[in-house]
């Protein structure tokens, strides 16, 4: 579809972000109070053609994941039948950059700073209307792009994995309390309920992501739900599988749960700041 888009008023998402209860046809429509969500909604009401997997960038930072990248990138070409486009934001001092050139992906080499610097510069890179953030891990599955791409034709403007619904039997126990503890907090200081505020796995129209300015680094994935949500935009949660990790994890649990708990407070604070 074209590069052009149609702005229109796009609900505030207070009751999307319940789902899996929640229909993605639900969102309210109400124009928001800031202003800021001005999106397009193609596909939704009909005069936009639904965007396709042409439309779509698939993401994601790589740091040493040569044990998986091959499967994950060949999930994405399977999925996507290899419309899609995928940006590997590399620091990776093994095979992981030549597999993902052999697998057609864009790779921009970067010094190894973090989850969030890698990632903030892999969604900011394409210039393809709808981005999609994944781990290189072999933990997402990837067959939920086009239930994700759905709702954004459905008129969503982020829609957000959450591993949580089915229970992650996957993720380390002490991850899934921490993740537990991060959205009930952030569900509190936002006033509005989320069930899983660090996911790698979401679609966001290229609007909001150029709209924000993004400060997290570990916090990222949280800081890239609580803004577009607290500014107003249509923010959708869909509850998705999650598989065990292939390789090593490059976050330390506490220290990357320290600085993912400080991102939320400080995120939600701000964004209630600048409502004042
Ligand atoms: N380029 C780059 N990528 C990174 C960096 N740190 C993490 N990544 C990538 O970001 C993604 C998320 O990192 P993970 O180690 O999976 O972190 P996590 O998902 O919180 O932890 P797990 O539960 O072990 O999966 C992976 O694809 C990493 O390879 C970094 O400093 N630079
Ligand atoms: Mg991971």
């Amino acid at each position: 579809m074209s590069e052009s888009l149609t702005p229109s008023a796009v609900g505030s998402g207070d009751d999307a972000t319940g789902s899996p209860t929640v229909d993605d046809a639900a969102a309210d429509d109400s124009a928001t109070d800031d202003g800021a969500a001005e999106t397009a909604t193609d596909g939704e009401d009909g005069t936009g053609d639904a965007y396709t997997f042409e439309d779509v960038s698939v993401v994601m930072g790589t740091y040493n994941e040569e044990a998986a990248i091959g499967t994950v990138l060949s999930d994405v070409e399977r999925v996507t039948d290899g419309r899609a486009e995928v940006v590997c934001v590399d620091g990776s001092s093994d095979r992981t950059p030549e597999i993902a050139r052999e697998h057609g992906a864009r790779v921009i080499e970067q010094e190894p700073q973090g989850y969030g610097v890698a990632v903030r510069e892999a969604i900011l890179a394409p210039d393809r209307p709808i981005v999609v953030t994944a781990d290189c891990d072999d933990t997402y599955p990837m067959e939920a792009l086009p239930e994700f791409l759905e709702a954004i034709n459905a008129g969503a403007d982020v829609v957000s994995g959450d591993r949580l619904y089915h229970g992650a039997s996957a993720m380390p126990a002490f991850n899934r309390l921490g993740n537990h503890a991060f959205a009930a907090i952030a569900s509190l200081l936002m006033a509005e309920r989320v069930h899983d505020t660090t996911t790698g796995m979401r679609a966001y129209r290229r609007e909001v992501v150029e709209d924000i300015a993004w400060t997290e680094n570990t916090g990222l994935s949280a800081e890239l739900l609580i803004r577009p949500l607290m500014r107003g935009y249509d923010v959708r949660e869909r509850p998705i599988d999650y598989a065990e990790r292939l390789g090593e994890t490059k976050l330390d649990p506490i220290e990357g749960g320290a600085a993912i708990a400080k991102s939320i407070v400080t995120v939600c604070l701000e964004e209630r700041l600048r409502r004042l």
